[in-house]
């Protein structure tokens, strides 16, 4: 077999790489002409790569390496289970101890009567689970015509028939044929971009309102659920205002809806707290989990579902569904050893007492920047939206994501990984972060905003639209 190494050339690594390897959410053709960035080796929130250059990863890999890279003690934990049972599923009757004590210790921590787990191999997975899992529920309820789950735009659920159904990308549905039917969608909480005149108070009572309106429409006895993100993502770290949450919650509960809370970027930490749903306030019968559940070191997510829905679909005979790595033993005893990390360590609390009051004093005063129109945070998921004119929140004149991809790019030269979706950036850096990483993290932004700015003012793109 032909031994590829990381001590091969990097211009070897990336024909090799365009030759053979098609990238998720990437133009292969273009990335082919420039090369792939090849990344080698990481350490704590430092990634290195072929050509020896250390990256601070204000990214966490994809939102997941919370407790940071390259610890030993997970690496044992996966060494010995492979050992001793690699494999063995759960499907017909069987069980083993990682998915047993896995399931138990995450009941242990999800609030309120969240204590069962249905596991996937990622969060797709597990989104997909849950439409199931709810159009099952109503129909063993003898409500089969409830099977509608209501969304928003520009949510991220996954990229899988139903978790890209469930989102509310355009990128996504323009190709292949989505949103599968009886899945539709409201608008999102993005005061920012959209508020205009309102308060944020305001808008966020009148985003949440759409869902109400939305249920009246379509008739509550077709609408099953509704799912959110406690904070959008992917769709550029989208922090609802205050007023939001609840104003959904008490719609819930009103109509007798189920309230899915899609934890796989908020939970574990994240934000401050456990989950998200915690932060903001939410109860959900269901939270999806993937990412931060193993710190991203094995591909494991999951559904975490209230005992009246478990109960009423493991009452009603076979329910029909399942991969074959649920609740995979190697990756299970990786997250299990991860979430013995993050309470040992106490790295939930870091994050609140710490991380996030640290980063945040500097992430506001970013705010000073000429290009950044606002700076936010909650937990360690930041964002800075770029601007023209602060005062009118303008977007710029050229094409959405022109200027926040030049500030991605100063960013990734000046060795930080801070993405922009759109015209913002967004960081979400591992829950292990010290303070004078923060210095690192905020100085090195800082050169790259300092940057771009005078590259978009000598190209004449400082104009609004
Ligand atoms: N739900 C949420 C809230 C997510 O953020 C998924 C589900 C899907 O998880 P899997 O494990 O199937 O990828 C995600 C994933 C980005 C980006 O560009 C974000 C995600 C995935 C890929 C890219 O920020 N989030």
């Amino acid at each position: 077999m032909t031994q590829i190494t990381n001590h091969m050339p990097t211009r070897e690594l990336q024909a090799l790489d365009a030759a053979h390897h098609m990238h998720p959410f990437t133009a292969d053709a273009e990335l082919a002409e420039k090369g792939a960035r090849i990344i080698t080796r990481g350490k704590g929130v430092y990634l290195t790569d072929s050509e020896g250059q250390q990256i601070l990863d204000g990214m966490a890999g994809l939102w997941c390496v919370n407790v940071g890279y390259g610890r030993k003690d997970i690496a044992e934990v996966a060494a010995r289970q492979m050992e001793e049972l690699c494999y063995y599923n759960t499907f017909f009757q069987t069980s083993h101890v990682p998915a047993i004590a896995l399931a138990a210790e995450i009941a242990k921590l999800a609030p309120g009567d969240l204590n069962h787990v249905f596991y996937a191999g990622s969060g797709s997975e597990a989104n997909d689970t849950n439409i199931r899992l709810v159009r099952r529920y109503w129909d063993v309820k003898g409500q089969p015509e409830k099977n509608i789950i209501i969304s928003r735009k520009n949510a991220y659920h996954g990229s899988t028939m139903g978790g890209g159904s469930l989102g509310g990308m355009a990128g996504i549905w323009a190709q292949g044929g989505l949103p599968i039917p009886n899945i539709v969608h409201i608008g999102q909480p993005y005061w920012y971009g959209e508020g205009k005149d309102m308060s944020p108070e305001e808008f966020g009572l009148m985003r949440a309102r759409e869902l109400e309106a939305k249920i009246e429409e379509l008739g509550v006895d077709r609408v099953a659920a509704f799912i959110g993100e406690p904070v959008q993502g992917a769709g550029g770290v989208v922090i609802p205002p205050a007023t939001y949450w609840p104003e959904i919650q008490r719609i819930c509960d009103k109509y007798g809806i189920l309230l899915i809370a899609d934890e796989v970027i908020t939970g574990f930490g994240r934000t401050g707290n456990w989950f998200g749903s915690q932060t903001f306030g939410i109860k959900p019968h269901i939270m999806t989990i993937a990412k931060g559940l193993s710190s991203g070191y094995a591909p494991i997510g999951g559904s975490i579902v209230c005992d009246e829905i478990a109960a009423t679909v493991g009452g009603a005979g076979d329910f029909n569904h399942g991969y074959t790595y649920c609740g995979h033993p190697v990756a299970a005893a990786v997250a299990l050893k991860n979430l013995e990390i993050i309470q040992e360590e106490k790295i939930v609390e870091h994050v609140k007492n710490v991380a996030h009051p640290y980063l945040m004093e500097r992430w506001k005063a970013l705010e000073d920047h000429p290009l950044v129109g606002e700076a936010a945070l909650v937990g360690l998921m930041g964002s800075i939206a770029l601007t023209p004119n602060k005062a009118t929140r303008a977007a710029f004149a050229s094409e959405a994501g022109t200027v926040g991809y030049r500030c991605r790019e100063r960013c990734f030269a000046n060795n930080l990984v801070m993405r922009h979706v759109g015209d913002r950036m967004i960081i979400s850096p591992p829950l292990v972060i010290t303070p004078s990483e923060i210095d690192i993290l905020i100085e090195r932004a800082t050169k790259s905003l300092d940057e771009c700015y005078a590259g978009l003012k000598s190209d004449g793109l400082l104009k609004a639209g």
